[in-house]
């Protein structure tokens, strides 16, 4: 496990080896302190990569939470936790933060296993609401008297779960905060109707208006400035009197705000205050700059909210020359939206992510960024097919599971022809356990009238495209991996037109490997090792893994003397187990096994680390099939 150099002077950081250090600062120190951790965190992420913007963007915040409020007594709730890097360095995490993201180091989210001031594993968004109330309801059944903070940002507050949480908490009312972080950004600017309103309180408001006048006035008259920050002190402690946010009020939440989130100074005052105050929910908007700090980061916060290992001077990061699946997937979709008008693309909030922008430029009129809302995402897409248009739903496997049963009940019950473009399927690395794609096969399988395809090169996935912007018969989910599409040196025949349930073969030996996706290399390296002791392979490669091939499924377990699924996923709930469910009785169980993730949630690290640690290499695989057959006597 590497460490980061780091190379700032961090006088005051330095001195801060526990939650109590921090407390102990007198106030003034604290933006000299906000500095050096922005420092701290340019340094680590432009080597390991990372969610550099918002975590710049929440420092002040982060400093004026623990310095106001005693946790992790008190319990802070971090919405998405990709924001969490301030937090980690303060919680006592300062020494291992150059390892975050790393194989065996600090995971890039909240994690109760690594600290007790993470309250809760996250990483999906839109949660932090519904474990407030949670918290708060459980400390009053035990008597408790800790506060309940959560910290959700405006982009996460476009998902619906957020307002199932706050019927309850106008409903329950219980003591908790709730600190809105308004960026106006999710991963790009935010869009839709909780966005225009959170802008128009910030920007649009007779409030600011007076209080532009008043400040233009004071700074022309003698002593304007003492009266002018007086009138600031004062604001704090008032504005939420004046400019109530009417639909969190109507919610039965009290709203106080908007708050200049790099002010912490101002923060300590409000938060000290809105502790003593006991009336129930409360909800502080704050106001906060994505990317603040870094340059790059402030004029680029999309690029930068994920991002890569960078160059800390120039902002710029490794350029890859290789094209990935997403950026495939969405520049067919373009092309084919020109003459197509039927196409529509949808996204929950993931239009760079997914590669869709190239569509948004092509088809403005049928391109639709709905919020972090993969729920309602589905169930607006099924509208579309239902009249007559075939939308195309982009969504990395792992945001997907939230939309199970719109899966079920909106889509396949009414066979609709929606077709998931299912992003970032299988392993994906440094996200780690919250964002593995690892469950899609199994949940998708098991639901009537879809048909699930998995390409293995970016030819493959630009004709499962066409066929389904022309299929038109039902549900179609295409899951492709992370990255760039693999170069393989393996020819497979090419079907002139791609036709879904037809398995592609490679060689005639004795060993079948059965793959799909991006595991034809993982293949052909086992075929290769396996070739070195006199051993030759058949390659089937599963392009549609629903329906199967059986056909050349049951012909390969008929003639081999050993057959192995290999997966970039669970064994449970993966093709190997479908295979054997629907082979004749006679032939299951005969020289058949699976190659692929157990039952755990599986770790963050580099993708060929995971594998490594899972067991899951070539060299290990050929070794079992070698030890397999030596066992049965098929050698
Ligand atoms: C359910 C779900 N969908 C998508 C994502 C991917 N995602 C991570 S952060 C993010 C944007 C969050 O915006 P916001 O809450 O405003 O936080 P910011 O990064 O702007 O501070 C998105 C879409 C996710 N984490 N969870």
């Amino acid at each position: 496990m590497g460490r980061a150099k780091v190379f700032y002077m961090k006088k005051i950081l330095d001195s801060i080896t526990s939650i109590k250090d921090l407390r102990s600062l007198p106030v003034k120190e604290l933006p000299a302190l906000a500095t050096e951790l922005r420092g701290t965190i340019i340094d680590v992420v432009s080597q390991n990569g990372g969610h550099l913007a918002s975590s710049l963007g929440v420092v002040d915040l982060t400093i004026a939470l623990h310095y106001s409020f005693n946790t992790p007594f008190d319990r802070i709730i971090w919405d998405v936790g990709h924001q969490t890097y301030a937090h980690k360095i303060l919680t006592g995490r300062k020494d291992l933060f150059p390892t975050i993201r790393r194989h065996h180091g600090l995971s890039g989210f909240p994690k109760v296993s690594e600290s007790p001031f993470d309250t809760y594993d996250t990483g999906h968004s839109s949660t932090s609401m519904s474990l407030a109330v949670g918290e708060a309801v459980a400390r009053d059944l035990k008597h408790e008297k800790h506060a309940v903070i959560a910290v959700i940002g405006d982009g996460s507050l476009t998902g619906g779960l957020c307002y199932e949480a706050m019927n309850q908490i106008g409903h329950v009312k219980k003591e908790m905060i709730i600190i809105l972080n308004d960026n106006e950004h999710s991963i790009s600017p935010n869009v839709g109707a909780i966005a225009q309103y959170l802008t128009k309180i910030i920007s649009g408001s007779f409030y600011n208006k007076v209080r532009r006048r008043y400040s233009n006035f004071l700074k022309k008259v003698p002593k304007g400035k003492q009266v002018w920050d007086f009138f600031k002190k004062v604001e704090l402690r008032t504005k939420g009197l004046i400019l109530p946010g009417q639909v969190f009020e109507e919610f039965g939440i009290r709203y106080f705000g908007p708050v200049d989130g790099h002010n912490i100074e101002g923060m300590i005052m409000l938060f000290d205050r809105l502790k003593k105050i006991n009336n129930g929910p409360k909800i502080v908007h704050v106001i906060t700059k994505k990317g603040t700090g870094y340059l790059p980061a402030e004029k680029h916060p999309s690029k930068f909210h994920g991002i890569g290992p960078f160059d800390k001077t120039t902002g710029i990061t490794a350029a890859s020359v290789k094209i990935g699946w997403s950026e495939v997937a969405g520049k067919t979709l373009a092309r084919i939206s020109e003459k197509n008008r039927s196409v529509c693309a949808i996204t929950a909030a993931m239009k760079d992510g997914t590669g869709l922008s190239d569509f948004e430029k092509a088809a403005p009129g049928r391109f639709f960024d709905v919020g972090i809302a993969e729920e309602h995402a589905v169930v607006f897409a099924s509208a579309l097919a239902k009249n007559g248009f075939r939308p195309f739903v982009a969504i990395y496997s792992t945001f997907l599971q939230r939309a199970y049963d719109q899966l079920i009940h909106d889509v396949g019950i009414m066979n609709l022809p929606v077709t998931f473009l299912i992003d970032r399927a299988g392993i994906v690395g440094e996200d780690g356990e919250t964002h593995h794609g690892l469950f899609d096969i199994g949940f998708i399988r098991n639901i009537p009238n879809f048909l699930l395809f998995s390409p293995s090169t970016g030819e493959e996935l630009k004709d499962m495209i066409h066929f389904a912007a022309s299929y038109g018969k039902g549900p179609i989910a295409i899951r492709y991996p992370r990255g760039a599409v693999p170069e393989t040196t393996i020819s497979f025949l090419r079907h002139s037109i791609f036709s879904p349930g037809v398995a592609f073969e490679c060689g005639t030996g004795s060993v079948a490997l059965v793959v799909s996706g991006d595991m034809i290399p993982y293949a052909e390296s086992v075929a290769a090792l396996l070739e070195a002791q006199g051993l030759s392979s058949t390659i089937i490669k599963l392009v549609t893994l629903k329906p199967l091939d059986m056909k050349c499924i049951s012909s390969a377990v008929h003639r081999t003397k050993c057959f192995i699924t290999i997966e970039n996923g669970y064994i449970s709930g993966g093709i190997g187990e479908e295979i054997v469910s629907l082979l004749p009785g006679e032939l299951r169980g005969r020289h058949i096994f699976s190659v692929g993730f157990p039952d755990k949630f599986i770790t963050h690290g580099k993708s060929a680390e995971i594998f490594e640690e899972y067991g899951l290499s070539p060299d290990r695989t050929s070794e079992r099939i070698l030890a397999w057959l030596d066992r049965s006597g098929g050698r």
